[in-house]
């Protein structure tokens, strides 16, 4: 992570002219990637999963790509909100069609958090993994992941959604996140091209789901543990049900289908990843939220 970009508090700075991520900016940058096309760029929208949901109940292909500039109600896992302000991030759904049988595909999220991980690096930032859908620096969230899935049969879909923060919002970030939140700019010091990044997302989600549509799930599950190896071992507790029960144990490893290994005083648990939240002991706001 380098220093402090130069310039203006990032808060104080408008996004640059011609960041904005849409179809004429971002296909031309793709090359023969099947994920982003078709590509389907909206100003403003509620949620770019609800969209690609009610396209994927339509009938949309795989690899249909939906990115706004702006969530009206971006969404979070068990009801919570995704902070998505226009002109700071890339609010990203993709539908996917997955061969995987259906007991594995816990192993999307982790295949998207791999890929996500992947694309900070090449914009020059160390982001880590925290199970389930978590990218972090330092102790703070640089983006969320919400897997949703539906339809049956042949007709199964899984919509991939992605909230990465690129800069902070025009005056900040709203109470709820701002403890926790930071941004790719931040943390890399340097501009950061909305266009280029949305494309290089797309890329490197098609090459991870690549992976696991070939049956090659381990490779998948030693990325992710690469990036998510700070929290082998770690203390955890974790939350499940509307008044949380809270389980504490020490983190295993990932499960083949992409669950969590913890060891439990009272044995070895798997933990699923819409059931359930994650404290970390000692991971800052971020660990304490997520
Ligand atoms: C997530 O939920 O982290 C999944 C977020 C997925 C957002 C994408 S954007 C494109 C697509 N369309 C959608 O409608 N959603 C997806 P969760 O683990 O529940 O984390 C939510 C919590 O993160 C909130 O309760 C806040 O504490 C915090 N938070 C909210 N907005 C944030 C932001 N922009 N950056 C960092 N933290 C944030």
């Amino acid at each position: 992570m380098n220093g402090p970009a130069a310039g203006p508090p990032a808060a104080d700075r408008p996004a640059p002219a011609g960041d904005l991520p849409t179809a004429e900016a971002v296909l031309p940058l793709l090359g023969d990637c099947p994920i982003g096309r078709p590509y389907t760029f909206v100003p403003t929208v509620d949620s770019t999963n609800l969209l690609l949901r009610r396209l994927a109940a339509e009938g949309a292909p795989e690899g249909t790509t939906v990115v706004a500039d702006q969530q009206t109600a971006g969404r979070g896992r068990r009801g919570r909100s995704w902070v998505s302000a226009p002109g700071s991030g890339i609010w990203m759904s993709v539908l996917l069609r997955p061969r995987l049988d259906p007991a594995r595909w816990g192993l999307l999220a982790l295949a998207a958090a791999v890929a996500v991980r992947e694309t900070a690096a090449a914009a020059g930032v160390d982001a880590r993994i925290k199970w389930p859908n978590d990218l972090l620096v330092g102790d703070r969230k640089v983006c969320g992941i919400l897997v949703e899935a539906g339809g049956a049969g042949p007709s199964r879909w899984a919509v991939v959604g992605i909230g990465l923060n690129v800069r902070p919002p025009a005056g900040g970030f709203p109470p709820e996140a701002a403890a926790a939140a930071v941004t790719l700019e931040e943390a890399a010091g340097r501009r950061v091209d909305r266009p280029a990044l949305a494309a290089a997302l797309c890329r490197a989600l098609a090459r991870w789901y690549g992976v696991l549509e070939s049956g090659r799930p381990e490779a998948v599950l030693d990325a992710w543990r690469s990036g998510a190896s700070w929290l082998l071992g770690r203390r955890v507790q974790v939350l499940a049900g509307a008044a949380p029960d809270v389980l504490e144990g020490t983190v295993v490893d990932v499960a083949p289908d992409g669950g969590l290994i913890i060891a439990t005083a009272s044995g070895t648990r798997t933990l699923h990843a819409g059931d359930v939240s994650l404290r970390v002991d000692g991971a800052g706001a971020a660990g304490q939220q997520a």
